[in-house]
């Protein structure tokens, strides 16, 4: 029996649970407390950032059958493959393993970290108070006089989450650029071949169907015309391996948007930019470990929230399009 301790709407989760759901090993879930994690203060598992700083992070699994403490999607599938090898996910053949570990680093380090920053950056533009519901959960009821308050609570978690995911930095960052770039790489392989290495299905399109999710809360993606049979791919996986075809948060948005009209669908200064993208490039680069950008935001975060939220709205460059 393995325990996963998770945020229910973490992508890197989801490719945990469907690893596990795929090869049929029985486990549970423990819910972790986004800001104290003191569900799983007790398992020394932590992860290291890109900064070199170390952090509690999900998912991580506690396999009580072999004692096993691992974080890190891509090393807990790799342990699942070696621990629980019915029903493989990794090809036959060293050369086809490799090639396979290398598309799930590549993804797990920039369309995960992108499709977050992106997703988190616009739900806190759009409608803060889900970040309320998604990080104090048991506070906020979005149907009555709570929804106010879980808009407060929200606009201060988005001005966090905005400086330990740098969304005020997202133009420089070029992020909407770099994620583009990947994703069209990508549709490029998925263009000729059913799956992205070998024949069959394997960990690698299992990570890119999980990873993809928080894309389909950004318009600019989504309506994007090179990337439609990317996105059917996508939905015909999750259909064939009964995954949820939407989530908490896209239902959510989806329904606030639809009310409104609008969703914050036009990025200012890609609209304007000539048509003068970079060829995309045929091979993905050699990776070791999965990169991680959260950043730390110091010991009193919570104060300095709601500046950290508004000066995010007004320096975010994105407008309004209709919607749907
Ligand atoms: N490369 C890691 C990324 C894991 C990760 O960044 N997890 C986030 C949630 S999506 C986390 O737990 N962050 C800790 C925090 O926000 O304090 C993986 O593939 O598991």
């Amino acid at each position: 029996m393995i325990t996963l301790y998770q945020f229910h709407w973490s992508h890197y989760v989801e490719k945990v649970r469907w690893a596990l759901d795929y090869k049929g090993v029985r486990w549970t879930a423990v819910e972790v407390e986004p800001f104290s994690k003191r569900e799983m203060l007790h398992l020394r598992c932590e992860l290291m950032l890109d900064s070199g700083r170390k952090l509690y992070a999900v998912p991580t699994i506690h396999d009580k059958d072999t004692g096993t403490v691992i974080s890190d999607s891509s090393r807990i599938l790799d342990y699942l493959e070696r621990t629980y090898p019915q029903e493989p996910l990794y090809p036959q053949g060293a050369d086809a393993t490799a090639e396979m570990k290398r598309w799930m680093l590549w993804l797990d380090s920039t369309l995960g970290l992108a499709a977050r920053r992106l997703a988190y950056t616009q739900i806190t533009l759009e409608h803060p108070g889900i970040l309320a519901t998604l990080f104090i959960p048991q506070k906020v009821d979005a149907h009555n006089a709570e929804a106010i308050k879980g808009s407060l609570s929200g606009a201060v978690i988005g001005g966090v989450l905005s400086q330990r995911f740098r969304f005020t930095h997202n133009q420089s960052d070029r992020v909407f650029e770099n994620l583009e770039q990947c994703l069209l790489i990508i549709a490029q392989r998925l263009g000729s071949r059913r799956y992205l290495v070998g024949e069959r299905f394997t960990a690698a399109d299992l990570t890119l169907a999980a990873l993809l999710r928080p894309v389909m809360l950004l318009p600019f993606f989504r309506k994007h015309s090179e990337l439609q049979e990317l996105f059917a791919w996508r939905r015909s996986l999750l259909e064939v391996h009964r995954r949820e075809a939407r989530n908490f948060y896209e239902t959510a948005l989806h329904e606030i948007r639809q009310r409104r009209g609008w969703a914050l669908g036009d990025v200012r200064w890609l609209s304007r930019r000539p048509d003068e993208r970079k060829p995309v490039p045929t091979q993905i680069p050699e990776m070791v470990v999965a990169r991680n950008d959260q950043q730390s935001v110091g010991r009193w975060p919570l104060l300095s929230g709601p500046a950290w939220y508004l000066q995010l709205k007004a320096t975010c460059g994105l407008g309004r399009t209709a919607y749907p």
